[in-house]
């Protein structure tokens, strides 16, 4: 994969590796094939959307990868303290950076900022920066290719997003699906928003019900979906149910945090 191996050859250029992961499924927007590449280069782990995620949840994820020895940030991309991310760059990259002030030379340390497609890498790095100069967008995909940006003595690579060929489970592929990091077109959204609803259903029944002004929720997904129509008014020509909409509408409410704090993966 062309993704892969640009990375590849740019990883021998940096001194450190931003990894970035969606906090609403961490497992999953974590590419095992990233674990690998990187090699013993210091990682700066960063769960970005946290704001879409309770508190309490995420404290356990960030628990779990400190006792693990693990450098974690908790991120809201789209507004951040810069200095957050920079300075624990800085911190991982320090023996570096004091073996050449000793010389009496001062040098940018280099990052290449990673992670699965949509977690908000050029967010963050337009955040850090101060402006919008990298193209974002909620779907994935929409960086085409590595380009480079200096803030404060950091030097930082972004990338294309890039997922790994086979997934081990469905779960993985579906939460992938959800949180907007495998393209749409390739997806039935009616499949793909009943197999969401049957999970939420589960996880957290009442975001649902509240949204969806529901009393209950049908155990079957095809009554839940027209149940969901039917309270939302998404009726076309002829009376019948706009299921199409309707699924849309579910899976863009999820994205957007509309539904309200899901964490689809616990630790
Ligand atoms: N709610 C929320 N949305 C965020 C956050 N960070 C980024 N986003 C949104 O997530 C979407 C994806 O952001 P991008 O920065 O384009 O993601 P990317 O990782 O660069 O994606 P690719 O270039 O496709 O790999 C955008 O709509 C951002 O506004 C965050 O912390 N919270
Ligand atoms: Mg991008």
């Amino acid at each position: 994969m062309k993704a892969v191996r640009e990375m590849e050859e740019n990883l021998s250029l940096v001194d450190a590796v931003v990894y970035v992961t969606d906090s609403r499924a961490i497992n999953s927007s974590s590419n095992p094939v990233f674990n690998e590449l990187v090699g013993n280069k210091p990682v700066l782990y960063i769960f970005n959307k946290c704001d879409l995620v309770d508190r309490n949840d995420l404290n356990r994820w960030i628990n779990k990868f400190k006792s693990e020895g693990k450098e974690v940030i908790p991120l809201v991309g789209t507004s951040l303290k810069a200095d957050v991310v920079i300075n624990a760059l800085k911190k991982a990259c320090l023996n570096k950076i004091q073996k050449f002030e000793n010389k009496g030379a001062k040098i940018s340390i280099r990052a290449m900022v990673i992670g699965i497609p949509n977690t908000g890498k050029s967010t963050i790095i337009n955040s850090l920066i101060g402006k919008g100069k990298a193209i974002t967008g909620n779907r994935p995909g929409v960086t085409r290719s590595q380009v480079w940006y200096s803030i404060n003595g950091v030097d930082l690579l972004d990338t294309p997003g890039t997922l790994w060929g086979k997934f081990t489970d469905q779960s993985t592929a579906l939460h992938l699906a959800y949180i907007g990091s495998i393209k749409d077109d390739v997806l039935d959204k009616q499949e793909l928003s009943k197999e969401f609803i049957k999970e939420a259903r589960e996880k957290y029944p009442e975001l649902i019900k509240a949204r969806y002004k529901l009393d209950d929720i049908p155990s079957n997904m095809d009554e839940a979906l027209e149940k969901i129509a039917k309270s939302r008014g998404f009726i076309v020509k002829g009376g019948e149910y706009d299921l199409e909409r309707t699924a849309s509408t579910i899976l863009d409410d999820f994205r957007s945090g509309k539904l309200g704090k899901m964490m689809l993966e616990k630790a």
